[in-house]
């Protein structure tokens, strides 16, 4: 398989690079953190999408070099801000659940963060309702975990799961990323805007901030606003982009 062949020899040779896409504060529409996404272009098979090919990585187990090889990029990304940026934001990055409970997942991130000299302070970890609600003791111990070590923890994709808010407060989370699914109709569909309104009531009372994902238009921005949202992520403000057109992007936000 070309796809197989091509995605073993990117990670030997460490051929992925990042786009970031920054998130606003409602508030006061400052740029108040950045989420990592992975890219690949490939010289036989060209721009191939994440979407493909990381449920292909996680098929196989190719997920697990390739999500260290994310890791070593947000840290160098991170290194690169701090060296051009007096204040640096926080940089999210997409885990895998495949990843997230292997056995040295934590022993794995530690060694490249002391490698990088990195502080896990300076970035966030997003993780799916799934990939907690999946074996929830070895997750809830791993949360803590990370937690202690000073990463900010994200739900992502909230609403597309199938567990309850409440259910999953007993995990030391600080943001839920309500997914574009319920944004996408917001300002159309009632329902969408009733169950939009009461997550982040509901998140508000357990101390989460929230961040609503694939904002497009301004309509509901405006609507996310009167609704309490604190955050927005979407081709609204930005495109995820590559870390140069980023930096770029955050001066002419000034
Ligand atoms: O970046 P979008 O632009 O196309 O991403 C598509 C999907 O791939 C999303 O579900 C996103 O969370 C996921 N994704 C993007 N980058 C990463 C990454 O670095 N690691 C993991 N595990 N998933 C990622
Ligand atoms: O699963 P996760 O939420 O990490 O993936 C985010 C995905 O959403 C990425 O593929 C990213 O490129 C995409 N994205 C970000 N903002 C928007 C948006 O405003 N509209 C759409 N359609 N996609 C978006
Ligand atoms: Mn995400
Ligand atoms: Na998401």
């Amino acid at each position: 398989l070309l796809l197989d062949n091509e995605l073993r020899k990117a990670i030997k040779q460490n051929d992925f690079t990042l786009n970031f896409q920054p998130k606003i504060s409602l508030e006061d529409e400052t740029v108040i953190g950045m989420e990592a996404l992975i890219r690949w272009t490939n010289d036989q098979l060209g721009f191939v999408s994440p979407a493909e090919f990381i449920p292909y990585a996680e098929e196989t187990g190719l997920i697990i070099p390739m999500s260290e090889c994310v890791f070593r990029l947000a840290c160098e990304a991170h290194l690169r801000l701090r060296e051009e940026m007096d204040n640096v934001l926080p940089i999210a990055i997409n885990i895998s659940s495949i990843h997230f409970h292997q056995s040295d997942f934590i022993d794995t991130v530690k060694m490249i963060f002391e490698a990088y000299n990195c502080s896990p302070q300076d970035f966030e970890l997003e993780l799916t309702e799934r990939t907690v609600m999946n074996n929830e003791r070895d997750s809830i111990r791993k949360l803590v975990q990370l937690k202690n070590m000073g990463f900010k923890l994200s739900i992502d994709d909230f609403g597309t799961g199938y567990s309850s808010l409440s259910y999953l407060v007993q995990f030391p989370l600080d943001y839920l990323k309500i997914d574009r699914s319920f944004i996408q109709y917001i300002t159309s569909i009632a329902d969408k805007q009733a169950v939009v309104d009461a997550i982040i009531q509901m998140a508000h009372r357990l101390h989460m901030k929230v961040i609503a994902e694939g904002v497009e238009q301004k309509d509901q921005v405006k609507l996310l606003e009167k609704l309490g949202c604190d955050m927005i992520q979407g081709y609204y403000y930005a495109k995820p982009m590559p870390l140069d057109e980023f930096v770029a992007f955050l001066e002419f936000w000034k």
